[in-house]
């Protein structure tokens, strides 16, 4: 079959043998998310009528709460993944608690879990600025037949068996992860397919683009500090170029083609930076891991981390491989100074 023309289905279930464990229950997975997707893509892209078809808060025309649309997607994702029976639990951004499925069905049998962002970035809806959706999915550790446990969240990102984005962008991709590297999807609206656009993308070894919210920098740490001066700095191939639209996939997104990294680092404000371990940065370092890029939180490799809480946040330095060794360079040795 001609590369070009191929379908997410077909991909899938050409490669059902490179997922370690039982192919049948990965694809059906991944079917899910990919209808969950499908359906957020369809409510997204109305986001722009909000003012014909009613804000968030309002009452529509049938009677009924217009709902926001992180809610939303939260609520789409949830219950795709439920309907179809093929995870055991469920941890959400949007939720406080992880969600355990089939509570009252003795069997239990399903063995992944699914932790998602169901919708990344979704300050910027109401300016027209592409979102993401992020997921990462494990194996249970507790035993099948037994209803989940936090400790089968809790599990450090060296387990993840995939992960993956979708970024509702000028177009709409999805980008997936199952260990063996790293394949973009390009959905096809009108007939509502995804195709593989991107096959096994790969960060180029070094860029130039950083992207990090440079208002936060007088709390930043001096490490960081010092890197930005470093990206700024007329010197070999720099100064490099800001580019941060303030929605992780999407600057991810841009980062993995064209080479850059991504700092969302602890500041005097946040003493562990903003973005969720388990929700925003295991999934994005497994990925950007599978494409050759890095992922650390300053110091250490974000996947190693082993997690404490469902909430819990990480600072997340991200990217090519050879800028985030550069970033991690004037940590440590900001450190080195500190511990003089
Ligand atoms: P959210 O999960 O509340 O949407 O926040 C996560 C988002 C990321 O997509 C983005 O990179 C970051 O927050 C931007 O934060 P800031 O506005 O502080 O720069
Ligand atoms: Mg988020």
């Amino acid at each position: 079959m001609d590369k070009k023309n191929k379908t997410l289905g077909e991909f899938v279930i050409e490669n059902q043998t490179s997922f370690q464990y039982s192919s049948g229950e990965f694809s059906r997975l991944i079917n899910a998310i990919r209808l969950a997707c499908k359906v957020v893509n369809h409510e997204v892209n109305k986001a722009g009528l909000v003012d014909i078809l009613g804000a968030a808060g309002d009452t529509n025309i049938q009677g009924e709460d217009q709902q926001k649309l992180d809610v939303m997607a939260n609520e789409i994702f949830i219950q795709t993944l439920k309907n179809r029976e093929i995870v055991c639990g469920i941890a959400s951004e949007e939720e406080d608690d992880f969600i355990t499925i089939n509570s009252h069905d003795e069997l239990h049998q399903n063995k992944y879990v699914v932790l998602i962002d169901p919708l990344d970035g979704s300050s910027n809806i109401d300016v027209n600025v592409s979102v993401g959706t992020i997921f990462s999915i494990y194996r249970r550790v507790t035993p099948v037949g037994t209803p989940v446990k936090l400790e089968d969240f809790l599990q450090p990102g060296i387990n993840q068996v995939a992960a993956g984005y979708i970024v509702y962008g000028t177009s709409t991709m999805l980008v997936y992860t199952t260990g063996h590297g790293v394949n973009g999807f390009t959905l096809n609206p009108a007939i509502g397919t995804f195709y593989l656009s991107h096959p096994d993308m790969q960060y180029p070894e070094t860029g130039k683009i950083y992207s990090v919210n440079e208002g936060n920098y007088i709390h930043f740490h001096q490490g960081v500090k010092d890197y930005i001066k470093y990206c700024q700095l007329e010197e070999e191939d720099r100064p490099y170029t800001s580019r941060y639209i303030g929605s992780l996939v999407s600057d991810f997104h841009r980062n993995m083609i064209k080479g850059g990294i991504y700092l969302y680092p602890k500041s005097s404000m946040a003493s562990n930076g903003k973005l969720r371990l388990l929700y925003e940065c295991n999934p994005m370092a497994f990925i950007a891991e599978q494409a050759n890029g890095k992922a650390s939180d300053g110091f250490t490799r974000i996947m190693e981390i082993q997690p404490t809480e469902l909430h819990e946040r990480v600072p997340f330095f991200c990217g090519s491989p050879k800028m985030v060794e550069k970033a991690e360079e004037f940590m440590a040795r900001q450190r080195d100074r500190e511990n003089q």
